[in-house]
Order: structure tokens, then C-alpha cells, then sequence
């Protein structure tokens, strides 16, 4: 696990330290996919390309995710066995093509994801929240739909013809805290886990 903040202090402390000043007894946190600049900057292009037809708010480039599994508001006390998840639950690396977007009229979202679900990423969700579980911590049990939210409170479906699909090589997942309210939604990642090595036939020759 490596902490990830420009603060000092390690993740744990930083969380204590913001649970202490806030007054929050808990935090909001979920695991994800957090893409590298060259894939956030594709997924970035292809929200503003969508938000032409769609209208609505695009995702900022540096907060583009995918949820693997969301855990809601957990106590801080609980937070510190989070940051360790048993080694054995990371599924290899592998690489997802980003190839259709779609429009949820009953949240107005405008999302991106892979048509074909890689069995690593149905893996690394069924491992997380049997393990997320396991600690005392209760998941949403509705099916898992896999996606980048591109762009929120888009009042039209009006999508943009996909081009090419994004392919996005995943080799770690992080666990995310979501920033208090007041300054908007804004992502911290606390925690960072490497997946196994990618299959040599899965690389990116570039
Ligand atoms: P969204 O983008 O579709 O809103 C932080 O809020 C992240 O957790 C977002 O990716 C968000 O998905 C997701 N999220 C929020 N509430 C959730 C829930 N009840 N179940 C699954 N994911 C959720």
C-alpha cells in the first residue's frame, strides 16, 4: 500500500487528522480504478465530445473513476484494516476497452464502459466485497454495473457515435476518500494496491 497525499503524515493520520477537525466520526469511501493521464485525458475528450448532444456537468479530468466496489460512510476506526487487503485478492492485471456510453435518465448520468466485462475486473469486485464484508462493512448488493461517469445532470440522450473503443490497462486499484461536502466532490486516494503482472499478450506496445 502507498499513501498518496502531499500532506505529511501517513493516509491513516491524514484521515484521523481531517475525522478530528471535522468533527466526522466517519468517512466516504470506496475502491476503484483510477486511470492513467493518457487514458483520464481519452475518457476527458470523449465526456466533452458526449456533453455537446447531452448537455450537463463533465467529470474533471483528474476525478475520472470506476467504482469497484462502494462502501458508503465506515467509521474511521474501521479505516485502518481497509488499507490492508489480504495479497491473495488481487486478481492479475489486465486491460478493458472502453466501447459504449449510455445515458441513465433517472440520475441524468452520461457514462462510459466496457460491453465486454473482463473477468479480472468481475474477480476483483466479487473478492473485494466478500472481503469488504468480512469486516463488518455492508456493501449495496444491486448488481455490479461497471462505469466511468463522464458527465452528471445531463437532461438529454442525445450520444455521440462511439469511435474507437479507450483501452485502459488496469495494473492496481485504490481505495478512494470522498472529500467533505462543503468543498465539493473532491477524490482522495488513501491507498493503492498493485494487481498481478499483466499478461505479456495484454501490453501496450506503445
Ligand atoms: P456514480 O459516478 O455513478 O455516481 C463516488 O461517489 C463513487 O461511488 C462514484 O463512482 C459513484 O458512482 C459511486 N457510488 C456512489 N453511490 C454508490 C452506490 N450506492 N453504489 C455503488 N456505487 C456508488
Amino acid at each position: 500500500m502507498v499513501p498518496m497525499s502531499a500532506e505529511s503524515g501517513t493516509a491513516l493520520e491524514q484521515v484521523g487528522r481531517a475525522a478530528s477537525h471535522g468533527a466526522a466520526d466517519r468517512e466516504r469511501l470506496f475502491f476503484a480504478l483510477w486511470p492513467a493521464p493518457r487514458t483520464a485525458m481519452a475518457l476527458h475528450a470523449l465526456a466533452c465530445r458526449q456533453a455537446v448532444g447531452t448537455g450537463g456537468r463533465v467529470t474533471r479530468k483528474d476525478s475520472i473513476h470506476l467504482t469497484v466496489a462502494f462502501l458508503g460512510d465506515v467509521p474511521v476506526g474501521r479505516i485502518e484494516a481497509l488499507l490492508s487487503p489480504p495479497p491473495g485478492l488481487a486478481a492479475p492485471a489486465f486491460t478493458m476497452a472502453i466501447d459504449q456510453v449510455g445515458h441513465w435518465v433517472r440520475n441524468g448520468i452520461v457514462w462510459a464502459g466496457p460491453s465486454a466485462v473482463p473477468a479480472a475486473l468481475s474477480a476483483l469486485h466479487a473478492r473485494l466485497s466478500d472481503w469488504v464484508a468480512s469486516q463488518g462493512i455492508a456493501l449495496d448488493t444491486r448488481p455490479f454495473r461497471p462505469h466511468v461517469t463522464l458527465l452528471r445532470k445531463a437532461p438529454r440522450g442525445e450520444l455521440a457515435e462511439f469511435r474507437a473503443p479507450i483501452d485502459w490497462q488496469v495494473t492496481e486499484y485504490v481505495l478512494v476518500r470522498s472529500g467533505p461536502r462543503a468543498e465539493g466532490s473532491r477524490y482522495e486516494t488513501i491507498g493503492r494496491f498493485p494487481l498481478g503482472p499483466l499478461n505479456p499478450t495484454d501490453a501496450d506496445p506503445s
